[in-house]
C-alpha cells in the first residue's frame, strides 16, 4: 500500500520525507497549496482540524504531527531499511530523549528565527532585532549542550543514526542556510561534523531533489 502524504515542500512535511526515504517506504505526495489556503478548506479539516501539514494516509488509518508520523514509521517497519530506533530499550529511550529536546530545545529557537528572517516580510511580521538576539543566545546555549553530547557520541543517541537526529534536517538546513547562522554549527567543532554527516545523508539529498519539483 502506498503511503499517502498531504504536504508542501516546507520543513515539518520534509521531516516525514526524510523518514519515508530511509525507511524505502513508497509514498505519494498530495500537495497542499498552502498560499491558496487550501488546508482551510473542510475537507482538509476533515482530516487535520489545525489546518497544519503533513498529514499521512497509510490504507485507512490517518496520522498528522510530523514527530508523531516518524515515530509511528520507524517502529512499524522497524526492520526494513535504515534502523532509527536503537537496538535496546535504553537506546530507544535515549533516542525519544533526543527527540524530546528536538521539539522542546531546538525548534522553538530556530523557528522564531526562522520566522524573523525568513517568513517575516512574506507574512507581514516586522522583524525585531531583539526577538532575533534573544533566540540566537537560547539557541547557542542548546548548541553547547550538543557540542558536548557529540564530543563523547558520534550522534545524539549513540553510535548511531536515529530518528532524533533526523528530526533536526528541516529547520537545520533553514538555519544554515536561509537564516544566514551557518557559524552557529560551524563555530562548535562536533556539531558542526554531525552536521556535515547528517546533512550529507542520500535520504536528505533525495527529499531536497523531490522538493525542488514542487517549489
Ligand atoms: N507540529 C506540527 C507543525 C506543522 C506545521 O507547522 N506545518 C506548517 C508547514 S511547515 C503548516 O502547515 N503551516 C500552515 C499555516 O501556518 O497556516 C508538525 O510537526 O507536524
Amino acid at each position: 500500500m502506498v503511503v499517502k502524504v498531504y504536504g508542501a515542500p516546507f520543513p515539518h512535511p520534509k521531516r516525514v520525507l526524510v523518514c519515508l526515504a530511509e525507511k524505502e517506504i513508497e509514498f505519494e505526495m498530495i500537495f497542499v497549496d498552502l498560499f491558496k489556503q487550501e488546508h482551510h478548506t473542510p475537507k482538509f479539516l476533515k482530516l487535520q482540524p489545525f489546518r497544519y501539514v503533513p498529514i499521512i494516509q497509510d490504507g485507512d488509518y490517518t496520522l498528522y504531527e510530523s514527530r508523531a508520523i516518524i515515530r509511528y514509521y520507524a517502529k512499524k517497519y522497524r526492520s526494513q531499511g535504515t534502523d532509527l530506533l536503537g537496538k535496546t530499550m535504553e537506546e530507544e529511550g535515549l533516542v525519544n530523549q533526543w527527540l524530546e529536546v528536538e521539539a522542546t530545545r531546538f525548534h522553538p529557537p530556530v523557528f522564531h528565527l526562522v520566522t524573523q528572517i525568513m517568513f517575516g516580510p512574506e507574512f507581514g511580521i516586522e522583524r525585531s532585532e531583539k526577538v532575533v538576539k534573544e533566540n540566537e543566545e537560547a539557541l547557542g546555549k542548546v548548541l553547547d549542550v550538543y557540542e558536548d553530547r557529540l564530543s563523547k557520541s558520534k550522534y545524539l543517541a549513540g553510535d548511531f543514526f536515529s530518528l532524533a537526529d533526523l528530526a533536526h534536517l528541516p529547520f537545520g538546513e533553514n538555519l544554515v542556510g536561509p537564516c544566514g547562522k551557518e557559524y552557529m554549527i560551524k563555530e562548535r567543532k562536533h556539531v558542526s561534523a554531525w552536521w556535515d554527516d547528517i546533512s550529507s545523508r542520500p535520504s536528505w539529498k533525495k527529499v531536497n531533489e523531490a522538493c525542488k519539483t514542487l517549489e
